[in-house]
């Protein structure tokens, strides 16, 4: 199926592709993994991955381009990732679907994830000559204080199979103009997009005279992740996944001093307010909690209906959702609205959170259940809940939405921040005394709050990221790009004395 597209991609279905960087590709020696299409679980093509010594290979690589590349100048380096955006526009249709095909994303989000892209190189392409410094008062006389930013180094970068390409491009347009080469591990998941897009930003840097800068490889399992966890030739390692992942690989960062940028889970809560307007408010919930099967870190799980709108409002939903449940099918066709989950494993984790709703009182208002047909189809799912029921504080990564009641804006945002991850966030109201509360010091305590905006679908030049169990890290757009070098600050002493700082004497 779609064996045109693939070729154009430089994916073989014939014989296993090889999920490692060139010119390392030409050396495959790990296990052979398939990548499987999720809407009928049939293989796509085959994989064949990368050993430890195939990773060290190519770190060394990584390591010896740094030494040059920190030297380029940063304009230089942006346009690099200029000529990589232009090559992306050719080939959005292309990879857009197969977005689709490895990850079950409608074909509009899956030609958005590489649209997301584009916007980054864009973004990245300009702030290729804005990394700036600071320049300070000193209070020497005849002395300069600033700062500058340099490289850091080879930058580590771990991605799920959710967001396969558009979650290395934050990373990876950022880092590539700051200096620092990329080495990718992609989601075993979603091997394919990542080795098409490899590809593609092979050939760009390539053709610039820039090979190496760009480095990735596919492995299976924790255990490839865990070699870059504890590197220290990466002194930056950007991880997203589940919140169990990033534990894991912190601890094994931080034990080695290096530097760590997480984006892990979210528990993404939505109030909807007395005076908010019902028909916004509908439709952001619908497409925040049901686009992308319930699968991105930004999915709408937890939604607060005040008491005076709930009846009418869960009604309506419950409309929405049965339209829906009509539109679910293969992502790739037109009119789709949802299509699976990413395989057998993401089923039975929703199935498991269903049976855990009813034990724990839960009420399933539609939904809940698997589609009989092939492939890793499930329900658009409603559940009336309360906020002490243990199941609504944990992220299952499936269309489950939890509806809750409140009274006033303070026990909604009490309830809101009562769970330990700090993603994103939204409130819908017409009455701008709601609004900023909300976005006050005592309001949402998440990294996105959004206003008459769904929790999902942030666009690059904000700062994307979460606290608390998220993890605290920043991708993406505004000065995100501070994770990727390392400052330095500078004095420099043009007089003819040695005053010192303090006013400490010190005469010999
Ligand atoms: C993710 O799910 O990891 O804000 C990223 C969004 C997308 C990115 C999601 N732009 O929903």
């Amino acid at each position: 199926m779609f064996s045109e597209v693939l070729e154009r991609l430089g994916i073989q279905t014939g014989q296993p592709n090889f999920g490692l960087s060139a010119p390392l590709r030409e050396k495959p020696g790990g296990e052979e993994i398939v990548s499987l299409n999720p809407a009928n679980g049939e293989t796509i093509a085959r994989v064949a991955t990368a050993t430890r010594s195939d990773y060290d290979a190519l770190v060394d690589r990584a390591g010896d381009v740094f030494l040059r590349w920190r030297s380029a100048p940063p304009p230089e380096r942006g346009e690099l990732i200029r000529r990589f955006g232009l090559a992306l526009r050719e080939r959005k249709q292309d990879l857009g679907l197969l977005v689709t095909l490895e990850t079950g994303k409608i074909l509009t989000e899956g030609e958005g994830e590489v649209q997301e892209m584009i916007d980054m190189c864009d973004f990245a392409v300009g702030l290729s000559r804005q990394l700036y410094g600071l320049t300070m008062a000193c209070e020497r006389p005849d002395h300069r204080l600033f700062e500058q930013w340099r490289p850091l180094g080879p930058v580590g970068v771990l991605t799920a199979f959710n967001f396969p390409v558009a979650v290395w491009a934050w990373n990876a347009a950022v880092a590539a103009v700051c200096g620092d080469p990329v080495v990718w591990k992609p989601s075993p998941h979603t091997p394919l997009t990542a080795i098409a897009v490899q590809k593609i930003a092979e050939q760009v840097a390539a053709a610039a005279g820039w090979e190496g800068v760009f480095q990735m490889y596919v492995a299976p399992g924790h255990e490839g992740g865990q070699w870059m966890a504890s590197d220290p030739r990466l002194p930056l390692v950007s991880a997203t996944g589940s919140c169990e992942m990033g534990r894991s690989v912190a601890q094994q960062i931080a034990a080695r001093l290096g530097r760590s940028l997480l984006e892990l889970g979210g528990n993404n809560g939505l109030i909807v307010c007395e005076s908010a307007n019902l028909d916004l408010s509908l439709r952001a919930v619908a497409f925040a909690a049901a686009g992308a099967a319930g699968q991105r870190c930004t999915s709408l799980r937890r939604l607060f209906l005040h008491r005076s709108i709930a009846g009418p409002f869960t009604e309506r939903l419950k409309k929405a959702y049965a339209g829906i449940s009509q539109r679910i099918g293969n992502p790739w066709e037109d009119g789709v609205l949802m299509g699976p989950l990413i395989n057998e494993a993401s089923v039975e984790r929703m199935l498991a959170a269903v049976s855990a709703i009813g034990e724990q009182g839960g009420q399933i208002l539609c939904g809940g259940k698997r589609l009989n047909r092939p492939g890793s189809f499930v329900e658009p799912t409603l559940v009336q809940a309360t906020c002490d029921m243990p199941i609504t504080r944990e992220e299952t990564f499936a269309p489950i939405l939890y509806l809750f009641e409140f009274d006033t804006l303070e026990e909604a945002i009490e309830q809101h921040n009562a769970v330990s991850q700090g993603l994103s966030s939204a409130i819908f109201t017409d009455r701008l005394q709601e609004a900023e509360r909300f976005l006050s010091p005592a309001g949402s305590d998440c990294g996105i709050a959004n206003v008459n905006i769904g929790t999902s679908g942030a666009e690059i030049g904000g700062a994307f990221g979460g606290d608390k169990d998220t993890g605290g890290g920043r991708e993406a757009g505004s000065d995100a790009w501070k994770a990727y070098m390392r400052r330095q600050t500078c004095t420099v002493n043009y007089g003819d004395a040695l005053p010192l700082a303090q006013g400490v004497k010190f005469e010999i």
